[in-house]
């Protein structure tokens, strides 16, 4: 299994805040005022169950979504929450070429299902995740050469076989993940480089074959903002709408961090997919910092996850947000990012943070 790579949350953007002063000082009062409410309870409230983040995403029809992975599951009151505060889960990794099709031929659905049946049985919807990357594939797969015919003929039955396994369980593909380089240019990937960038099209459109009804998305990271990389995205969706390629939505990935500042342009890049006949998600959010996490920077923190509900909210076809799972416990920042993490709205015992607050205060 390989890493990803790139940069996620690079310092393409500078850091030039868009808000008002007095926004902030009133969602500051409302973040208190909830913090408040959640130490004290409030009486008048005392039986009636708060509402959870996907309640009041619904209202605004669009789901609160988190991912999740399959060790995780074992994990009871992480189970617990991640089940009643979320109306939307992405398996973090089970259902990745190396999981699902481990040998060539040889297909595994075991992690994916025990997630979709999952999401069943708390009535939340999937996301699938993901068909077509350079990451985490099988040795079977890098280990030699292909000519262009095989690597299309694996790549077709992979899609299709995956999609039809989870057709009617899934809403959305990311069908193809991390296809642009920062520059904007393709990334050089074994897809790309062995077939040309008529794979992208190609995965799209077996991937419609096998489910003429989910919504089928190209995602990335670093493409919150308007710049090259989502500018990359922007002209291939376009060629592909004018191709009559089946293309429904592109979805932002949102690693962010602090150091890097708030891509303010999100709500900008956002409506500009729409115009192209796009849906948008914010698919992977989290929100690192250089540890150790001060109140200053969880204020900060807090105030981007409510800067980048507001964006979505703003936008008609933004159709949701998930959280790259809701614990800082499994968040995969400390891993990848050396003396970075706390990014996730819920601490590592499970208590939510200011981000937390925030967010709900944003979706009411
Ligand atoms: O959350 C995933 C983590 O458990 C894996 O180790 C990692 C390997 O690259 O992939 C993580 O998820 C990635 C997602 O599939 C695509 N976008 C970036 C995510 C973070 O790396």
């Amino acid at each position: 299994m390989t890493r990803a790579g790139g940069s996620y949350g690079s310092p393409t953007h500078p850091h030039v805040r868009s808000r008002t002063m007095r926004k902030n000082r009133l969602r500051l009062a409302g973040v208190l005022a909830a913090v408040l409410v959640a130490v004290t309870g409030p009486a008048a409230q005392a039986h009636d169950k708060p509402p959870t983040l996907a309640d009041l995403a619904e209202r605004h029809g669009r789901y609160f979504g988190s991912a999740t992975d399959n060790p995780e599951l074992v994990d009871e009151p992480y189970k617990a929450l991640l089940g009643s505060e979320f109306d939307q889960i992405t398996p973090g990794n089970g259902m990745k070429w190396y999981a699902t099709e481990p040998q060539q031929g040889v297909f595994d659905f075991t992690e994916g299902d025990e997630i979709v049946n999952l999401a069943r049985a708390n009535h939340q919807k999937v996301r699938g995740h993901t068909l077509v990357w350079h990451s985490q594939l099988p040795g079977w797969l890098t280990g030699r050469e292909w000519t262009a015919t095989e690597l299309r003929a694996v790549l077709k039955k992979h899609i299709q076989t995956e999609v039809r396994h989870y057709r009617g369980k899934v809403f959305a593909w990311d069908v193809v993940n991390e296809a642009f380089n920062e520059d904007g240019t393709y990334r050089e990937t074994i897809f790309y480089k062995t077939l040309g960038p008529g794979y992208i099209a190609d995965a799209l459109r077996w991937a419609r074959q096998a489910d003429p009804k989910v919504k089928l998305y190209l995602n990335d990271y670093n493409i919150e903002g308007i710049g090259p990389k989502s500018d990359a995205y922007h002209n291939l969706a376009k060629e592909l709408k004018a191709q009559r390629v089946p293309l429904d939505g592109i979805g932002l990935q949102a690693h962010l961090a602090l150091q890097y500042g708030y891509p303010t342009t999100l709500e900008d890049n956002l409506r500009r997919f729409a115009e192209l006949g796009l849906d948008t998600a914010l698919t992977e959010v989290d929100i690192r910092m250089i540890l150790p996490a001060t109140e200053e920077k969880l204020a900060q923190q807090a105030e981007w996850y409510a800067d980048l509900t507001d964006a979505c909210l703003a936008v008609r076809r933004c159709v949701g947000i998930t959280v790259w799972d809701y614990t800082d416990k499994y968040s995969w920042i400390p891993a990848f990012f050396e003396g970075q993490g706390a990014a996730l709205p819920w601490d590592e015992q499970l208590r939510p943070k200011p981000a937390y607050y925030a967010i709900r205060e944003a979706l009411r």
